[in-house]
């Protein structure tokens, strides 16, 4: 039996032999070199390159535990997972995904685009860098892959064939836990909550009983609200940027649910660039000028994304009953509720659950980190309480801006 025909967690060395013998990009002779880069919570990912000729590729591989912790079993299938949810998506979207070259479900790995030239965009906010572009590819992305994988254009039948080859109990549990219970709860005791603002998070989010009833209506929601295939994990930790390039990585969560749930996690991941920067910018003129693009960035993405998709609903929609009058505003009135929920379940689960983002854990002034939390969970609690009121971009801000205001900078 050859070396590659067993399923095995990889090391670097393996990995040069791997593309050694699988690809021609490389000279038979060159003299590789392989890191692991990979800084996400469940994979490994290898950059290989050969110093020569310059040429380089990714190598993803899945283990049967999350590297965060092996308390997380999860199905080394989500590799084919999001190996196939990326080659969909580049044709749906393209340009604005990684090219794959090849998923391997022997050994549980994927081959694509090295994205060295871009940057993790969670990374360049908190650098406080611009992507004017960003709202545009973003929209152009959700709009696509959400409204072109639902019943309101593809044949129903192979929708649920769809669905069904992306049924994934096990991410499903992860989201369910960790976006959707833990946070308002804490029932397994794995919460992370920043110690100065542990009786205010007891009073404010566990003792919050109409949080919790909201709360438990969005999770069947996700659980059986099979609308369209979404990405899953659309932060901004799932983002390769630069300026004149967005792509879309990552999409091993992606699942049948609603749509709202990709635009919410866009959402709330800038306004927690947006705490950051009201954080950490000490010149005023700087912190003003930088939170601008955010709230503008915010306010596009909401009215983009609405736009586009009633646009792409005429060119698109062949369900015979898509085109009754008023039906694709009253539709896209519930993915704008939908997209305010999440975007409230994940301000609350990045900052209160095991799975954090450095925007808010980098803050390194207590007093400022317990502001910029205070503010996401605040504005958190109005999205998924009152999530029918927010349909335009400036709904979407309005609260975060409440909530700047209501905790005055010290
Ligand atoms: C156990 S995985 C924790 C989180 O990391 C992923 O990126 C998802 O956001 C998940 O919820
Ligand atoms: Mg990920």
């Amino acid at each position: 039996m050859a070396k590659f025909d067993q399923y095995f967690l990889m090391k670097p060395e393996d990995v040069i032999e791997y593309v050694k013998t699988q690809f021609d990009i490389f000279a038979p002779d060159a003299d590789l070199e392989c890191k692991e880069i990979g800084d996400g919570n469940l994979n490994y990912v290898f950059r290989v390159w050969d110093p020569g000729s310059g040429a380089s590729l990714i190598v993803k591989q899945s283990g049967d535990t999350a590297r965060i912790s092996d308390e997380f079993k999860v199905s080394i299938d989500r590799n084919r997972i999001e190996a196939e949810a990326l080659m969909l998506e580049g044709k749906l979207a393209p340009g604005l995904v990684p090219k794959v070259y090849k998923y391997d479900p022997v050994m549980n790995c994927t081959v694509m685009d090295d994205l060295s030239d871009h940057q993790i965009m969670r990374t360049a906010l908190i650098k406080h860098e611009k992507f004017p572009l960003f709202a545009d590819h973003i929209t152009t992305f959700m709009v696509n892959t959400l409204l072109l994988t639902s019943d309101v254009v593809m044949d129903h039948k192979e929708k649920k064939e769809l669905a069904r080859r992306f049924g994934s109990p096990d991410l499903c549990e992860i989201t369910e836990d960790l976006v959707y219970t833990e946070p308002f709860n804490d029932y397994k005791g794995r919460n992370l909550v920043f110690p100065p603002n542990l009786e205010w998070v007891k009073r404010e989010i566990y003792g919050d009983q109409e949080l919790l009833f909201e709360v438990s209506k969005l999770k069947f929601d996700f659980m059986t609200k099979a609308q369209a295939l979404i990405h899953g994990d659309l932060h901004t930790g799932s983002i390769f940027i630069k300026p004149d390039s967005t792509k879309v990585i990552d999409p091993e969560f992606a699942y049948y649910g609603p749509m709202g749930y990709d635009i919410g996690n866009v959402v709330a991941n800038l306004m927690f660039a947006w705490a950051n920067a009201d954080a950490t910018i000490e010149d005023e003129a700087q912190r003003a000028d930088y939170i601008d693009w955010l709230e503008t960035t915010i306010v596009d993405v909401i009215d983009l994304f609405r736009a586009k998709f009633l646009k792409a609903w005429d060119e698109h929609a062949t369900e015979v009953l898509a085109r009754t009058a008023g039906f694709k505003e009253w539709y896209l009135e519930t993915v704008m509720e939908d997209t305010a929920g999440v975007a409230g379940l994940e301000l609350c689960r990045r900052i209160l659950g095991i799975a954090q983002v450095k925007d808010i854990t980098s803050i390194a002034d207590p007093d400022k980190r317990v502001r910029a939390e205070r503010v996401c969970l605040t504005t958190a609690k109005e999205f998924i309480k009152d999530r029918r009121r927010f349909q335009t971009g400036a709904d979407f801000v309005a609260p975060f801006k409440r909530a700047l205001a209501q905790f005055p900078r010290q």
